[in-house]
């Protein structure tokens, strides 16, 4: 055998098809945030969401070497202790897997197997890439900057680094912050130790982790990451457009008590105080409805205030908000759903579009609730 055959194409599972023994093997490794996690403003590093293509790399914060290089006036390179004398920001971000909820489209794209948990959010502390890219100069002729994580392996055939092509006004407006702390300690290995990429607003794919080079270049970048895996597609042979940004959507901390196997939820009859979090990565979120009665009809939860508590050198437009509402339960079998509707008229559809990749799927999150 040789590497090139390495399923070459991404594959739909059949019609009835279960989760294959591939695609556990990757829910195994790689983990969600269980929706209790959505109390927490700053999620525990122990329960934000983990996506690796490959393995952990081993890595070593005090030789690490962070180079820039490619089309600039004075290629550079940075160790941590040089990185963290310089100007410092710290942001808070919520990061979403571009996959989440891929696990539930029909037909299911075969992959990591998301269901909603594919989320959370860091305070992550490092220096601004623009400020990078400015100490480096960046020259006339520049058109993209390629980040590259210490990760290797194959995907689809293909023997590769991780890697993801940014455009130069993305990677010099985002906010993108190349960030050594998550939550004010060392990152943790599988987020990334030492140093990673945060790209607020965007899908996960685009925070390159173990980041040890930034290159400018004088051409679109066509690595697979951009050019094949993250596009959005409804056939094999459809070139397909880029996956960016955030698609709005609100999660509820699923109220009550679970049922073990199904997850299948119980409540006491009464007022139950419900409580999730929203985010949209293409502008604040605006609101965000809860029905009770399975999207017949819609209420306005309470939004909390934006936050500004992060000092002068911090932001937090990229993480999410929480949302409330009081529900009036009554005995019986009820179904819960809510939707966000950002500020550039981005609503959360009830059903979202299917793709072959599953990207994106922010199809409103439904709850079954026994009041008893
Ligand atoms: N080097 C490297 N960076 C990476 C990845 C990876 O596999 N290797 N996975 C990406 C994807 S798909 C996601 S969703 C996020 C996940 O970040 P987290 O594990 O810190 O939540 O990291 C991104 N950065
Ligand atoms: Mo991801």
């Amino acid at each position: 055998m040789t590497i090139e055959q390495f399923s070459v194409r991404g594959r739909l599972a059949d019609t009835g098809e279960g989760i294959t023994g591939d695609e556990l093997q990757l829910a195994a490794r790689n983990h969600g945030m269980p929706l209790e996690g959505l109390r927490y403003d700053v999620t525990p590093p122990g329960l934000h969401y983990v996506l690796v293509h490959y393995d952990i790399p081993a890595t070593n914060a005090a030789d690490w070497l962070l180079e820039v290089h490619g089309c600039v006036e004075q290629p550079l390179s940075f160790g941590l202790t040089e990185l963290r004398a310089m100007a410092r920001r710290t942001v808070r971000v919520t990061l979403e897997c571009a996959g989440n909820g891929r696990a539930t489209l029909q037909p299911r794209p075969i992959s990591q197997p998301w269901l909603q948990e594919a989320v959370g959010t860091a305070e992550w502390t490092g220096v601004l890439l623009a400020d990078l890219l400015r100490l480096a100069g960046v020259r006339e002729d520049a058109v993209d900057v390629v980040f590259t994580g210490a990760d290797h392996g194959v995907e689809r055939g293909v023997e590769q680094d991780y890697q993801r092509g940014l455009a130069v006004p993305e990677a010099m407006e985002s906010g993108a912050i190349v960030a050594w702390e998550m939550n004010g300690a060392p990152l943790p290995p599988q987020h990334g130790y030492p140093l990673r990429l945060v790209m607020p607003g965007w899908y996960g794919m685009a925070s390159v982790k173990w980041l040890h080079s930034i290159s400018v270049i004088d051409h679109a970048f066509e690595g697979f990451q951009n050019a094949v895996a993250y596009r959005f597609r409804t056939a094999a042979d459809d070139p397909g457009s880029p996956v960016t940004r955030i698609e709005p959507r609100a999660l509820l901390v699923p109220p009550g008590f679970p049922d073990f196997m199904s997850r299948h939820r119980f409540v006491a009859a009464g007022t139950v105080p419900l409580f999730g979090r929203a985010w949209s990565g293409w502008a604040p979120i605006e609101r965000v409805e809860v029905s009770t009665d399975a999207g017949v009809n819609w209420h306005l939860a309470t939004l909390d205030t934006l936050g500004t508590d992060l000092g002068a050198d911090g932001n937090d437009d990229f993480g999410w908000r929480a949302f409330a509402y009081d529900w009036e339960a009554t005995p019986g079998e009820h179904v819960l759903t809510v939707r966000a509707y950002d500020t550039s008229g981005r609503e959360q559809p009830i059903e979202a579009e299917w793709n072959r990749g599953g990207f994106a799927n922010n199809t409103a999150q439904r709850i079954s609730v026994l009041v008893t």
